[in-house]
């Protein structure tokens, strides 16, 4: 739920800049021939052409477009990608190019580099945040006032053409041959206020700062120059393809007031239903009528105030200084017939998205010498028979090993950890060759916890010397297996709406409607998964520090374990490491360890040579990798997983049928909306989609508590027990 944060009167100059048909544009600058034309980037699914992610402004006038149809289904919206034979229909000389591929999925690399690109540039004026694949805010304000005290616009003799076409938002423009001369007189008004100077110096900053993206990089992109984040994005959106939009505070009150409710940011879901049935708000604009104490009175005083504050243009969060990721992700989907239904079909990809996050990883080290402390694995399934069973998984986490075998093991260990819980809410218990009907239509493994490596006297050898000091088995696993809680959204801790599924989101799967057949094969490791489930407590809900096992023989004397592992020996080492889990409590701390880290170095550095890496280096002194040649080579450490998640999101597109989810409609006005399935949206790499749609997504993702399940300790109500302190 949106809390209200330090609000400030602005003297802020802030600009977000996003690029325009980001993925074509990096095609089109890998083949130029196709500058000027009609182009669109299909996922690389090719059923009915493949599902259109990205599509040029010039395929955009035949009536092209991203998203291709609405309909409902079952009481909910249902929104289709449209697909290339679609886009060839209506423009039959659209270039459709398909998205590149690696290790049977999406590899976004070459998207990722290029928003690297695009960002190492940007963040020469002033602090930087890249807030997903293509799209970026800046705080210029020092920027701008040192323009202010050294060259103010008004002295500036010779504007450049790309500051003259700006749009200023308010600016009464009778005639449009006048236009540029109109937002001339406004740029360099000599009485202007002292904020509208900022921001005409801003917009200077900024044109200046898009000739430089499109000199050096060949793409263009758009702005929106204002005193806050919040109109900084709504007017970039607003003139696209390379334009630039400034919002004079005179003008906020005219920009908001029919701005519909359901398009702002964190008012998207269920907040902005209730302004809507219960206060009959629909836009930014009625809200005007409310007072502050009756919105608090309503949403409470911290959402209450947000309210009234967003109402009136006001937002005072900061733009963070962020320039590489928070996290990297590997995921993909599985709709409709392709769901996982076998542990080793499971295992077979969780081993390729591992191999990339762990190059991910390397190259993260390497380049930017930063560590990440945890892994997590997120999945979605369906059980059939519950509708509502593809909320239901809950995503794991553990300490993070690094070595892609050592991550595979232990995203292997997670997933059966979740399962476990999973097929534990339908009270799962397996005899015989039951068919539990369980399939897994989405897998993402996840790093997070980034730090940079301590420097100083202490080379990274010693650190992780002493990280994983020796002795500790190399067939260690699972250290910790806790439950993940899902990414919570701003509005945490506040007292209304969001956590809540919204009901538009609320879809069944289709497969459900079909049936599952199960193979003889997946039947077994049903069974034996399920024994295995049954054997190890302790390994949900809380987070302790476990003994780490490395002793198999123990294992096979019990039963279940033994079947397992003499049915399916892939599942040894995770078997190993449940175990151990299991007998956490028992063994109190563990020994931390990691005895192959040398190794891990050795391969590590070997591994440096298969690709060409190029740097570039931004003002404030980062070091910006970029990745050519081999797939293989990791991804980019500015990178967003947005592309990630743009392409992952449509990979995998099934047949329509089967492809019913829904989507959410999030985008500002005059954007191409974003839309995606449900069944397509890979939670590890929510962080770097647009943060409009990451609020409803991460409620929608969040996994229900189950009700019989308490954390031991965890909630104030335990802690003030009666016998508590007696
Ligand atoms: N993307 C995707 N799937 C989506 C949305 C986006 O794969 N549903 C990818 C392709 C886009 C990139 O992310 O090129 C950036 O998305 P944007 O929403 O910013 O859209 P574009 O940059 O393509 O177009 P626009 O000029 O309208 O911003």
């Amino acid at each position: 739920m949106p809390v209200a944060r330090r609000e400030t009167c602005d003297g802020r100059v802030i600009a977000h800049v996003d690029m325009d048909c980001f993925y074509v544009q990096v095609e089109q600058r890998k083949q130029p021939s196709l500058r000027g034309l009609p182009t669109a980037v299909v996922q690389y699914n090719s059923y009915k052409g493949g599902g259109l992610i990205a599509v040029s402004y010039e395929a955009r006038k035949s009536g092209v477009k991203r998203r291709s149809s609405i309909h409902e289904y079952k009481n909910v919206f249902v929104f289709s990608s449209m697909r290339g034979d679609e886009a060839k229909e209506a423009c039959p000389q659209i270039q459709l190019v398909q998205v590149p591929v690696a290790r049977g999925k999406a590899n976004l690399n070459t998207y990722r580099n290029a928003g690297s690109e695009v960002v190492s540039i940007l963040s020469r004026k002033g602090r930087c945040e890249r807030a997903s694949i293509d799209e970026v805010y800046l705080d210029l304000t020092d920027a701008a006032q040192t323009m202010l005290m050294e060259t103010p616009p008004e002295s500036v003799e010779h504007v450049q053409e790309e500051v003259l076409k700006s749009h200023v938002l308010g600016l009464q423009i009778e005639d449009e041959d006048d236009a540029k001369e109109e937002v001339r007189k406004w740029l360099c008004k000599s009485d202007a206020s002292y904020q509208d100077k900022l921001l005409a110096c801003g917009a200077f900053i900024v044109a200046d700062l898009r000739m430089q993206v499109l000199k050096e990089t060949e793409f263009t992109c758009s702005a929106g120059v204002a005193h806050n984040k919040m109109l900084a994005k709504l007017a970039s959106a607003m003139n696209k393809p390379a334009q630039q939009t400034v919002v004079p505070q005179s003008s906020v009150e005219g920009l908001l007031e029919y701005f519909p409710i359901k398009k702002m940011k964190q008012l998207g879901g269920k907040l902005g239903t209730s302004l809507q049935s219960d206060l009959g708000v629909n836009t930014v604009g009625d809200l005007l009528q409310f007072s502050e104490d009756k919105l608090q009175q309503r949403y409470g005083i911290n959402t209450g105030t947000w309210l009234w504050n967003i109402a009136r243009g006001i937002s005072g969060e900061e733009v963070e200084g962020r320039l590489l990721p928070k996290s990297h992700g590997s995921g993909k989907t599985f709709p409709g017939p392709q769901a996982l239904k076998t542990i080793g079909s499971v295992q077979h990809w969780l081993n390729e998205l591992c191999e990339e996050l762990s190059e991910r990883l390397d190259s993260d080290m390497d380049q930017n010498k930063r560590i990440a402390h945890t892994l997590t694995l997120h999945a979605r399934a369906y059980k059939t028979g519950d509708s509502d069973s593809h909320k239901k998984f809950p995503s794991k986490s553990c300490p993070l090993r690094y070595g892609t075998t050592k991550i595979q093991e232990d995203a292997l260990t997670l997933f059966l950890a979740g399962l476990r819980d999973f097929l534990s809410f339908y009270n799962f218990k397996t005899h015989g060759n039951e068919n539990n009907n369980w399939g897994i239509t989405a897998l993402s493994v996840s790093a997070s916890k980034i730090v940079p490596i301590p420097s100083g006297t202490h080379s990274i050898a010693k650190y992780f010397s002493e990280r994983f000091p020796s002795g500790s088995s190399s067939n260690q696993s699972v250290d910790d297996v806790i439950d993940e809680v899902a990414p919570s959204s701003p509005s945490a801790g506040s007292d209304n709406c969001l956590g809540v599924i919204p009901s538009e989101l609320q879809l069944e799967y289709p497969e459900e409607d079909t049936g599952v057949n199960h193979s003889k094969a997946c039947l077994d490791h049903q069974d034996l998964l399920c024994n295995l489930s049954e054997k190890v407590d302790g390994l949900t809900e809380e987070s302790s520090h476990v003994a780490l096992p490395g002793n198999e023989d123990r294992m096979t004397r019990n039963e279940p374990y033994r079947d397992l592992l003499s049915k399916e020996p892939r599942l040894a080492f995770n078997a190993s490491s449940l175990k151990a889990v299991e007998k956490k409590k028992a063994a109190g701390k563990k020994p931390h360890g990691n005895s192959s880290i040398i190794k891990f170095f050795n391969n590590y550095h070997n591994s440096q040579s298969s690709f060409e890496q190029k740097n570039v280096t931004n003002a404030q002194g980062v070091k910006i990798p970029l990745l050519h040649g081999s797939q293989s080579a990791s991804g980019s450490n500015l990178t967003s997983n947005q592309v990630e998640m743009a392409s992952e999101i449509h990979q995998l597109e099934e047949i329509d049928a089967n492809n019913s989810g829904c989507s959410i409609d999030t985008m500002p006005q005059g954007s191409q909306a974003w839309s995606y399935n449900i069944d397509e949206i890979d939670p590890s790499i929510i962080d770097e989609l647009p943060p409009e749609i990451q609020e409803e997504l991460r409620t929608w993702l969040r996994p229900r508590k189950r009700p019989n399940v308490v954390k031991r300790g965890s909630s104030i109500t335990q802690y003030f027990r009666p016998d508590k302190g007696r």
